[in-house]
């Protein structure tokens, strides 16, 4: 195919070769405050897909420099959302290559005129490669799909009499053998079965690579001297608090930093100047996880003033962040949150919904929760990318905790580990701890899910990336997850945490339920025998359509996922007592993946349908996490009766 998917690669070759290490700046999350302003650009863009054979012709006519509907006919998309199950059209839902967004944006004058002020351009995901122009300019781009990126705008937007800019993003979904995660295009040179120039994007993945600006793009404006990044970590000795800070400022070296604690009261807790230092707060509320204290998720407030002078005269600029006071630590056989003994009962998510695929959706985010809640889960992994910041605030707000998981997926191939997929891995966890390094209920970081680490140089590809993680951030422990069939896991030696996958009686032994105690017996003890470290059973569950029932139990039926969930409970009840410190159904919800003859119209191991209704299994699963809530959390109190009942 000329120009093809060769094109795609000569495009993404050189700019991956291109990613350096120890990133520029930070990626604080855009908040209003006397000295920043918001601006969210949400709703309809302009949008196209370019068909054409090599999908170049976008780059070839600089579709870039003009308004988008001045080269070709244009359709409206949604922002955020996947632009894949908007239309009804097949070929876009499948569509792989550059497609092209673009927003006018009328600007307030203060935002052109003070040029004392920053205008940023941010972008919470656009999947999977993107471009960025503001009227016909390049101004940034970037690789990977779940991670925020930003672009200082300042000078394009404030050189004349602008009221408005035009954004244009092109977004390139196209996988490769070093992306995170991994895919291929496989070409079909067949010409007797496939018409010529026929490829197809091959992933090693079970969910759909739903593509687009995910979440929003905003722009925000800052002082030209401004709080660019903060980093907390906190402890506790005895009944205080500390709450470590370090504050790092650009645009000026002449400044002066405040910083407030405030409780949730808004009364001041504790004070501090200066970039770096130390907060003591006698008597802490402790960040507790939802159910496991009586007042779970407290939150202090940490206000940070910047007083800065520039060539232009004294400039203030205003931060406040979120902070929970918390520990975390791992021993041989426990997970300790504030010291005390934490079990994960929670659930594995995706980010998918009817017509908006991956796109962020407040009403199902707040929906999500809510079941989160009703179930009695005090925690999710996110698998197996991660989440909007919106989420992870959530859970910082309701004391869910999060292993937060990087787009580790599908790594099996021997060209998946090599040095460029290795750099980039490096970069995306660089990423994820910057933009997720402040909140409590993020408590470990996985690197990766189900990688063939039996591969030769998994060895020495996971040693390196989990020893960046952890040089990062040493205050978080870090895992990856396995499965149960890679008992010469080469990457296991270097975690925290073993995660491990397994799905007894059904991608083996179908319909044998009566094997799963043996079997999950012996994988816990050979894991723990081999590396003495907590467990989590991160991953188990049986494809199950809503409404279809038989019992004495078949497989895809209701009952068959409440008996086989009832089988592996005996087991963790056993094995909790020991050293398995958690376990994680798959899935939440159902969720669209690629076409194929294992799944109908997407993978039904949700214990909640695709629209949040529950199968029979959530309602098991509820009783049993309640009950485990009631055994496990550190103060006794009513109100979880209360919440429940
Ligand atoms: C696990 C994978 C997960 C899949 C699941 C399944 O980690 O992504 O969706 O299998 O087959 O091994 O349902």
């Amino acid at each position: 195919m000329p120009g093809g998917p060769a094109a795609f690669r000569a495009l993404l070759g050189p700019l991956l070769w291109g990613c350096a290490l120890a990133l520029q700046g930070g990626m604080l999350y855009p908040r209003e405050s006397p000295s920043r302003e918001r601006k969210e650009l949400d709703g309809l863009w302009s949008f196209r897909a370019d068909f054409s054979s090599g999908r170049h012709q976008g780059f070839e006519q600089q579709w870039y420099r003009r308004p988008l509907r001045e080269s070709g006919p244009t359709l409206d998309m949604p922002v955020p959302s996947s632009f894949n199950d908007v239309s009804q059209d097949g070929q876009l839902r499948s569509f792989v290559g550059w497609v092209w967004y673009e927003r006018e944006v009328a600007l307030p004058q203060r935002w052109t005129q003070d040029l004392d002020r920053r205008v940023v351009l941010r972008i919470g995901s656009a999947h999977y490669y993107a471009i960025v122009w503001v009227n016909g300019v390049h101004v940034t781009e970037h690789e990977g799909g779940h991670l925020p990126f930003e672009a200082d705008i300042s000078k394009l937007v404030q050189s004349g009499p602008l009221a408005s800019c035009r954004i244009t993003i092109a977004v390139n979904n196209t996988l490769t053998p070093y992306t995170l995660p991994p895919g291929a295009i496989l070409y079909k040179t067949d010409t007797s079965k496939y018409p010529k120039g026929y490829f197809v994007q091959d992933t090693n993945f079970d969910f759909f690579n739903y593509a687009g600006l995910h979440r929003s793009v905003l722009l925000y404006t800052t002082p030209t001297a401004y709080i660019d990044d903060i980093t907390i970590t906190t402890d506790v000795a005895q009944d205080t608090g500390l709450v470590n800070y370090r504050i790092f400022v650009q645009g000026t070296e002449h400044f002066q930093l405040e910083v407030s604690l405030l409780d949730e009261e808004g009364k001041v807790v504790a004070q501090g100047t200066g970039g770096w230092g130390q907060l003591l707060v006698p008597s802490a509320n402790l960040w507790w996880p939802y159910l496991m204290h009586e007042r779970p998720a407290y939150l202090y407030s940490l206000e940070v003033r910047l007083i800065a002078q520039t060539a232009a005269g004294p400039v203030s600029d205003f931060y406040t962040l979120p902070v929970g006071i918390r520990t975390v630590a791992v021993t041989e056989s426990r997970f300790l949150i504030n010291g005390k003994p934490f079990y994960f009962h929670g659930v594995n998510k995706h980010e998918d919904s009817d017509i908006r695929g991956k796109g962020f959706d407040w009403p199902l985010l707040v929906k999500d929760f809510h079941l989160l809640r009703w179930l009695g889960a005090n925690s999710f992994r996110t698998s197996h990318y991660p989440y909007a910041e919106e989420v992870m605030q959530l859970c910082d707000r309701y004391g869910i905790v999060v292993i937060d998981e990087c787009p580790g997926v599908g790594i099996v191939l021997p060209q998946n580990f090599g040095n460029v997929s290795l750099q980039h891995h490096l970069q995306v966890m660089e990423e994820l701890v910057r933009r997720d390094k402040n909140h409590p209920a993020v408590v470990m970081w996985s690197v990766a899910n189900e990688p063939k680490s039996s591969l030769k140089p998994a060895g020495y590809y996971f040693k390196t990336v989990i020893a960046h993680t952890k040089a990062l951030d040493p205050s978080r422990p870090v895992t990856f997850v396995t499965n149960s069939n890679y008992s010469t896991d080469l990457g296991v030696p270097y975690v925290d945490v073993i995660c491990v996958n397994s799905y007894y009686s059904w991608y083996h032994d179908y319909g044998h339920l009566e094997l799963i105690q043996l079997q999950l017996e012996t994988q816990f003890e050979n894991w723990y025998r081999a590396h003495q470290k907590p467990i989590i059973q991160s991953e188990y569950g049986a494809e199950t359509i809503a409404g279809f029932h038989q019992d004495p139990p078949l497989m895809f039926s209701e009952e068959y996922q409440k008996s086989m969930l009832e089988q592996y409970h005996l087991v963790l009840d056993q094995k909790r007592k020991e050293y398995v410190v958690g376990e994680l159904i798959w899935n939440f919800a159902d969720f669209m993946t690629n076409q194929t003859p294992q799944r109908p119209v997407g993978n039904k191991k949700g214990i909640f349908t695709r629209q949040r209704q529950p199968k029979s299994a959530a309602f098991l699963l509820r009783d049993r996490y309640w009950r485990l809530a009631n055994e496990t959390r550190t103060v006794s109190h009513n109100t979880f009766c209360n919440i429940r009942c």
